[in-house]
């Protein structure tokens, strides 16, 4: 089905990827009142390799520009706002949302100059600034912020901004696709290995079980795993970030309640232990690892792959991190770590448009780091792409642009900092954690 053809509810959509975003427009598409959709992944619901199969992710509520210009602010506000209404007003995602408070901050000139720039502390109205220790300390309970926040300046937004459980709300999007009428089919025989292609048009998809499926329009929500399916034109560069989770005890849970999201743009962040197994999530922040792996063609492609290890200078970074901010934790055992990839375009807008030339596919990819907390509304411009009517300043945003690539920097560190200050390669990874996987 090309723009061209008014939507038809009863047309066939094929959707490859069952994480975020494959959920997301299974749902929006359902809702729409689409009858004929299947959602096609390797691993059973939630994957191990989707990134949002965590226990939390970040979100940070925006308030809607009454008068939008025409350039990033109206695309970044309204992202931000239209994400923010899913999680506090659909029944299917509000329960999975936690508005704690935001706490974002830097420790170096560079990260400072950087942080201070950023839109989001612009609005000073929203933030109170924190450049003490104390005042550091003085956001969470006594106890729990511990550390000396050596050089840390930022700002504390109290609400409008959090966490949500995102294991959750992802299983809650893929529960009420299904019960819409979503058809889910995973392991071989939802693992795409292939498009098929006819007359210039993709008609379908080859699964490892050796079925063919068809439909008139195919959705590829695959996340990094997108340029295995398609020549991406080196739009998507398919990075890794690295997670640590510790063990927290009854009384320590009591204690951690609640607490604001904290953010060094340049360290790392945490957020409160969840409920389910009572683990602190830290991440070690930094412009992310590439898997940099010569084909067979002779092109140099970074390879997702899934391992619940993270590198051992990840750990060391994690716990830097904890010796700053809550040192009572910094020699604590890590209970579970892996690495989470993410796909970055090259000016980190998402990518959601038709292919240029195979009319009938849609891509629905490019979350370049800051994808989950979309999933609420995500799915709608997806379908706003099926049926012709994206608004124009998304379009542009979010359009089929290879001319955006060509000649990419493939170490571009893409406004972010930490670590090393340099997109890193896993071959070059020497030693790894050994945390026994659960
Ligand atoms: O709550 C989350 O785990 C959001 S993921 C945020 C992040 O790790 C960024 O900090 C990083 O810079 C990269 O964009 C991947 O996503």
């Amino acid at each position: 089905m090309s723009e061209s053809t008014p939507p038809n509810h009863h047309s066939s959509v094929l959707i490859i990827g069952a994480g975020t975003w494959g959920c997301s427009t299974a749902l929006h598409l359902a809702r729409r009142g689409y009858t004929n959709i299947t959602v096609l992944d390797a691993y059973e619901l939630p994957s191990p390799i989707s990134a949002g199969n965590d226990i939390n992710k970040i979100v940070e509520q925006g308030s809607f520009d009454s008068n939008p210009d025409e350039g990033s602010s109206f695309v970044s506000q309204q992202l931000l706002h239209l994400a923010s209404q899913g999680w506090t007003s659909d029944p299917v995602f509000m329960p999975y949302y936690h508005d704690t408070g935001y706490i974002i901050c830097a420790h170096t000139p560079d990260g400072l100059k950087q942080l201070t720039q950023r839109e989001m502390l612009d609005q000073q109205a929203d933030f109170e600034w924190l450049d003490t220790p104390e005042a550091f300390r003085a956001t969470m309970p006594e106890g729990v912020l511990t550390g000396d926040f050596p050089g840390w300046k930022g700002g504390f937004k109290r609400t409008g901004a959090g966490w949500v459980f995102a294991r959750g709300a992802l299983m809650a999007a893929f529960k009420e696709a299904e019960r819409l009428g979503v058809q889910f089919i995973t392991g071989s025989a939802g693992n795409v290995t292939k498009l098929i292609e006819k007359d210039g048009d993709v008609i379908g998809v080859l699964t490892a079980d050796g079925t063919t499926h068809l439909a008139e329009t195919t959705i590829i929500a695959a996340g990094a795993q997108a340029p295995s399916l398609l020549d991406m034109k080196g739009q998507l560069r398919p990075t890794a970030w690295t997670l640590a989770h510790i063990k927290m005890s009854h009384e320590e849970c009591e204690l951690y309640k609640n607490l604001p999201v904290l953010f060094n743009i340049e360290s790392g962040f945490f957020m409160e232990p969840d409920a389910e197994n009572h683990e602190l999530k830290i991440c070690d922040e930094h412009p992310g690892y590439c898997n940099w792996v010569t084909t067979s063609s002779g092109a140099k492609s970074s390879i997702p792959f899934a391992r619940h290890q993270i590198p051992i200078e990840a750990e060391i970074r994690v716990r830097k991190f904890l010796k700053d901010t809550m040192p009572q934790l910094s020699e604590r055992p890590f209970s579970f770590t892996r690495i989470c990839w993410c796909a970055d375009t090259p000016d980190r807008n998402f990518l959601i448009d038709r292919h240029p030339d195979l009319k009938s596919l849609i891509l629905a990819v490019g979350g370049s780091g800051h994808g989950f907390m979309h999933i609420t509304s995500v799915g709608g411009y997806v379908a706003d792409v099926l049926e012709g009517k994206l608004d124009v300043r998304l379009k542009k945003a979010f359009r089929w642009r290879p001319e955006t690539a060509v000649g990419r920097d493939w170490s571009d560190v893409q406004d972010r900092r930490g670590g090393p200050n340099r997109v890193m390669d896993f071959q070059e990874v020497q030693e790894w954690t050994k945390i026994e996987t659960r």
